[in-house]
């Protein structure tokens, strides 16, 4: 269990030679950034815990619920060993007991409790009333603690107030050696004078029986090597965490409400990446990956609108193709519109051809401004930006079923395309003006009415306007769906053909006026998989006058 390792880590500290540094945390944040500045422990810190969590004086105020709560928080977020102030115990020696089962339980490697009375008062407030309880009833406490811890390795520090009270050095050591009787296994002798003078004294008077912990907050010009060659073993940096933190957001309010803009401060903050670093959203990505449904994932979906087609003049004589009206809506409108019924709200599309027609609300906009001598690929690497993690490429002049996408977004393959078993039963002659993008898969379909989805997706082998008819197995219909590491892979084969520049590239002139199927046989020829998702019917296409009387026709509105 995590808190019997907790304490033997603070005892295993404690063994070796040296001083374990142990720095004052006030919630889980702070304790994360001592624990990865390579302190050895974090000191639960009651008077940063009052101030932080309700702003109020470190005075037994917080109940021990209140103080548990946020130092269990603290053990949590860390793997180094905490150590919990617990001011006077929450009461007498019974309520100690009870309380260092709770702590220990928490998963806490050892508690301090001071003498003060109860309800006691922080060690530096000035003006206030300072009484101890008698050094008989704090060993009991001592006792008591010990007693009740279940592991051998739980650590009970017993504090001292005697010289904060100003009963002198002699008290104090008295009191000390009493509580290392009752069964302490570290003395913390306070001091509130701004020299170390008075515990170095201290400290070259004590038996030694138990190991000294020291909290230099008034004497802070003290250094741990100097504690430590006066064999001080624990030394806690109790409060300048959270000190530090208050003159930090104090400046930047200052700044912020002086310039009124975030960027002001900019210069002060740590970048976002930072706090999702500390948080772990990295391992929350990881998990979503692993756990979740598939398919319920973010996507990206990419639609590249870019280009001018002669043969659908004058259809399109004043708007691109996408913005086509069918029954009332227009492409566009009508894919936006399914795309946002499977969830996917992140949509970037690529204009060119009289793009400033185009200007949809929630759409991020590209622009392919040569889209007269590019072809589709360099459209789509117009919006590069969007090109991370799940990326869904959409033709711009194609409506379908919901069904299709929700096949589509389930594939667990890097590069999945929907391909149209249909095909191979429709006639050639039915769409005479029509050049499909044809496939030819790893395993011939079952053709005709006695379609049945095969049980995985096929295997790409070959796609293309130029491919043989007779041979060919299905249309592509211009969905693709790029995993994660498919959109990577993607980024990469494209890069790799700029870089080489060679043409014609398959059925292209060149890499420039390439279309994506080009990009998909080069990336089967490369040996990577690419999957076909097959359906039957329940799309079409606008790629012609007469595609788009039978839009009309067919679509209901
Ligand atoms: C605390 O951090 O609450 C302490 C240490 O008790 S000090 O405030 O320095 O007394
Ligand atoms: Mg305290």
């Amino acid at each position: 269990m995590k808190h019997t390792t907790q304490a033997a880590k603070l005892r295993a500290l404690m063994a070796r030679p040296g001083i374990v540094k142990t720095v004052g945390a006030h919630d889980a944040l702070s304790a994360k950034l001592i624990e990865q500045a390579g302190f050895d422990a974090v000191w639960a810190s009651g008077f940063g815990i009052s101030a932080s969590l309700k702003c109020i004086p470190d005075g037994s105020f917080l109940t021990m619920t209140e103080q548990l709560d946020v130092t269990r928080n603290i053990a949590e977020a860390v793997d180094i060993p905490i150590i919990a102030d617990c001011d006077t115990g929450f009461g007498n020696a019974l309520n100690v007991m009870r309380m260092v089962q709770d702590y220990e339980k928490a998963g806490i490697a050892g508690i301090c409790i001071e003498d003060n009375v109860f309800p006691k008062r922080c060690s530096f407030y000035a003006g206030v009333r300072r009484e101890l309880i008698s050094p008989e009833e704090h060993a009991g406490k001592v006792r008591a603690a010990k007693s009740a811890q279940a592991s051998p390795d739980f650590i009970v520090i017993a504090r001292t107030e005697a010289l904060i009270a100003g009963w002198g050095q002699d008290e104090a050591l008295k009191r000390a050696e009493m509580y290392a009787d009752a069964g302490a296994d570290a003395v913390l002798i306070h001091s509130k004078s701004t020299t170390f003078d008075e515990l170095r004294t201290v400290s070259q008077q004590w038996s030694g029986r138990v190991p000294l912990v020291v909290v230099p907050t008034i004497f802070g010009g003290v250094t741990a090597e100097e504690l430590e060659r006066h064999h001080f073993k624990i030394v806690i940096f109790a409060n300048q965490v959270i000190r530090t933190a208050i003159k930090a957001m104090r400046d930047t309010l200052e700044v912020l409400n002086r310039d009124n803009r975030p960027d002001a401060v900019v210069d002060r903050m740590v970048k976002l990446q930072e706090v999702y670093d500390l948080v772990g959203v990295t391992q929350m990505e990881e998990d979503e990956r692993k756990f979740l449904p598939m398919g319920t994932e973010k996507v990206t979906a990419i639609i590249p609108a870019a280009g001018f087609e002669k043969q659908l003049l004058p259809l399109i004589q004043d708007k691109p193709k996408c913005l086509l009206d069918i029954k009332g809506k227009t492409i566009l409108e009508r894919q936006v519109a399914s795309l946002n019924e499977v969830n996917i709200k992140d949509i970037a599309i690529i204009r060119g051809y009289q793009k400033d027609k185009i200007a949809l609300p929630n759409l991020r906009y590209y622009d392919n401004d040569r889209y007269e001598e590019t072809g589709e690929l360099v459209s789509i690497f117009c919006a590069e930006n969007e090109l991370k993690g799940r990326c869904l490429l959409l033709y711009s002049d194609i409506i379908f079923e919901i069904g299709i996408l929700e096949k589509l977004l389930k594939s667990p393959e890097d590069i999945t395309i929907v391909v149209d078993q249909a095909w191979v039963d429709q006639s050639t002659s039915a769409r005479p003006h029509v050049k499909p993008d044809l496939v030819m898969l790893d395993t011939p379909p079952s053709a005709g009415y006695r379609f049945v989805p095969p049980e995985g997706p096929s295997t790409l082998v070959k796609i293309g306007q130029q491919l043989d008819p007779e041979r060919a197995h299905a249309e592509f219909i211009g969905l693709t769906m790029l995993s994660e590491s498919g959109t990577e892979l993607f980024k990469a084969a494209y890069k790799k053909r700029l870089a080489a520049q060679a043409a014609p590239f398959h059925e292209a002139p060149s890499l420039t006026r390439a279309s994506l199927t080009d990009m998909l046989q080069d990336l089967v020829d490369q040996g990577h998989r690419v999957a076909c998702v097959s359906i039957y019917k329940g799309w079409m296409e606008v790629d012609t006058f007469e595609d788009y009387q039978h839009a009309w026709a067919e679509l209901k509105k």
